[in-house]
This record gives C-alpha cells, structure tokens and sequence, in this order.
C-alpha cells in the first residue's frame, strides 16, 4: 500500500511507526500485539503490510523494519 502525505511531513502507513512517536521500535511491536489481542483499537497505520487487517503479519513486518531488513 502506498500512502502519501499531501502536507509532505512524516511517513504515514507502511512506516512501521504505529504509535506516532517518529521511531519504529519495539513499543510499535508492543502497540500491534495490544491490537491482535483487543487490548486496543486497530488502526490503518497498523497494518504496515497493507493486506486490510492488523495481525502477526504486520508485528512480523514492524521487527523487520527494525532489524532493517
Ligand atoms: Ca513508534
Ligand atoms: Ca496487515
């Protein structure tokens, strides 16, 4: 999924930065697993992978992202 940003300022979704704070790390990881488990509304920057549902295929992608691979 590709997403721009018409005000050109932060990446949106597909970042991998779920909870808006500027850094992809683990307490993106942490939002996602509160997400699968309805600990927490899913939301649209959640689903990095873009396939229309939050689950382990995006916690997946966001360790990816931050692993840099
Ligand atoms: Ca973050
Ligand atoms: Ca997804």
């Amino acid at each position: 999924m590709i997403s721009t940003d018409p005000t050109g300022g932060q990446p949106l979704a597909a970042s991998g930065d779920v909870n808006g704070d500027g850094v992809v790390d683990i307490a993106d990881v942490n939002a996602v697993i509160d997400m699968i488990l309805g600990l927490q509304k899913a939301t649209a920057v959640a689903d990095v992978n873009g396939d229309g549902s939050v689950d382990v295929a995006d916690m997946n992608s966001i360790i990816n992202i931050i692993l840099g691979l």
